[in-house]
């Protein structure tokens, strides 16, 4: 008999049961005292396994943009693991992964035009580091292997990304094994002048120029590529100061050195935009993406290049392997026929337009939480929101994690960063469920 939903929910695992499993970037201890489990979901909806329905604030974990329980895409999965459940990935082929391809570079950028595909944006990122690494050595450019990321910023935990990434704890615990050769720009967070702005902050596009003291402390022939998210998002929803993404552009084109966005967030219609290049009218040479890519149905992420570093990569004989990197599990048939039905999805719902449409009503309820207790700013664009509190003394990160525990108690997930509340929802979203959000959220703040 095929397991219901209900089935996985009946029974209450016992302390040891729920030790099997090592939970990842979690509190496991705290956890498996009170764990928080979830059992189906639909919609805008979750339901756990004790029955309670949980407003979705978070879109899973910033995949789920076309909403819960798609029936297209479970059909789709379900017809294509029937016709074939594998295909090797390496020299040989299947259609779907081209389909997917070309739905991918009509969305795209113009002029980013061809995708590698991974599982993961951990494996987008370290994907698209090699890449540049060789692009640079193609083009008889080999002393070109520094590359530069940003602080607070957020590349996945593999190592190329987890050296790139300015997260503190990770540098400290990896710090010996990390990649050589990184630097990183300073952060765009200025509170101080732009708190509670909407939209791109006014203050901050001069922190590009940064780029420039990295080119005269290294020099330009030492450096491959720049990685930044247009919108960080993970540690804590950092918009980009206006002309910050273009002056940025500017110096990496003048020095010679590519331009690398990390989509993984911002991708498929978060900001409003297939991609935040194009809402940002900021052209990279590289974008990483994943999440969104198949609503977070199945794994997978992919690297979308421009037409010159493809076509750099193209030569030498034939019969040769031009990139030696790959997973046994790029372009796996079932993602593939996920991702082809979700960009389907998207187009038909015209979904990234709709967050155009619903961005003013999000950005005007998330700022009514400005002056609630221990709120000190408040970050939006499109449907994407941070907002921070005032850190607990001697306690950083408490009060951001007590504010997810009690808003899921209040029917609401929501993701906690540091002393950061962050919100993505799904682009499904209703005016009322955004009501209910902001409103639970608002009551919760107050109760703190
Ligand atoms: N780059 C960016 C910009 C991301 O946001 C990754 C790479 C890594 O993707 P994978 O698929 O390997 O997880 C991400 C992932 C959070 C949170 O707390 C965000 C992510 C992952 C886990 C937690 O907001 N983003
Ligand atoms: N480790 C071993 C021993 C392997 O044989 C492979 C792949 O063949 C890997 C790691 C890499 O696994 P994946 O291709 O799923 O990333």
């Amino acid at each position: 008999m095929n397991a219901r939903p209900e089935d996985f929910a009946a029974r209450a695992l016992t302390r040891e049961e729920l030790e099997a499993h090592w939970m990842p970037f979690t509190a496991n201890r705290n956890f498996k005292s009170k764990p928080r489990m979830l059992s189906h979901a639909k919609g805008m909806h979750y339901w756990t396994a004790d029955g309670r329905q949980i407003l979705d604030g978070v879109a899973g974990l910033w995949c789920v943009n076309a909403g819960h329980g798609r029936k297209e895409i479970t059909q789709a999965v379900a017809r294509s693991l029937e016709q074939m459940d594998f295909a090797p990935p390496f020299q040989m082929g299947h259609p779907q992964a081209f389909d997917l391809a070309n739905k991918i570079k009509k969305i795209a950028p113009a002029g980013l035009d061809h995708v590698f595909f991974v599982n993961s944006g951990s494996e987008a990122v370290d994907t698209a580091l090699k890449m540049a690494l060789q692009y640079q050595r193609l083009k008889g450019e080999a002393t070109r292997t520094r590359l530069i990321g940003r602080e607070r910023g957020y590349h996945g935990v593999n190592l190329g990304g987890t050296s790139l990434g300015g997260m503190v704890p990770n540098r400290k615990a990896w710090g010996p094994v990390m990649v050589p050769g990184v630097d990183h720009l300073p952060h765009t967070l200025n509170m101080a002048k732009n708190a509670f702005s909407k939209g791109m902050p006014e203050h901050g596009a001069e922190l590009a120029n940064d780029l420039e003291k990295l080119v005269a402390l290294h020099d330009a022939s030492s450096i491959a590529a720049v990685i930044v998210e247009p919108i960080a998002g993970s540690t804590g929803v950092i918009p980009p100061p206006k002309g910050y993404l273009q002056k940025l552009r500017e110096l990496c084109t003048k020095h010679g050195i590519l331009l690398i966005f990390d989509e993984v967030i911002t991708g498929f219609g978060r900001t409003g935009s297939a991609f935040a290049a194009q809402e940002f009218g900021v052209m990279p040479d590289i974008i990483t993406c994943a999440k969104g890519l198949t609503n977070g149905s199945v794994p997978m992420g992919a690297v979308i290049v421009k037409k010159e570093i493809y076509d750099a990569f193209m030569v030498g004989p034939e019969a040769a392997i031009e990139f030696f990197h790959g997973y046994t599990y790029s372009c796996h048939p079932t993602a593939c026929a996920a991702g082809i039905a979700v960009l389907d999805i998207y187009e038909r719902e015209g979904l990234f337009q709709r967050v155009k449409e619903i961005a003013p009503y999000w950005e005007n309820a998330v700022h009514s939480l400005k002056g609630l207790p221990g709120v000190i700013d408040i970050r939006t664009y499109g449907l994407v929101a941070g907002i921070e509190y005032e850190p607990i003394a001697g306690s950083p990160g408490k009060r951001g994690l007590d504010t997810f525990l009690k808003a899921f108690d209040a029917g609401i997930l929501v993701r906690a960063a540091g002393d950061i509340t962050a919100l993505s929802p799904p682009l499904i979203i209703e005016k009322a469920q955004i009501d209910q959000l902001v409103e639970t959220l608002g009551k919760v703040i107050k109760a703190q």
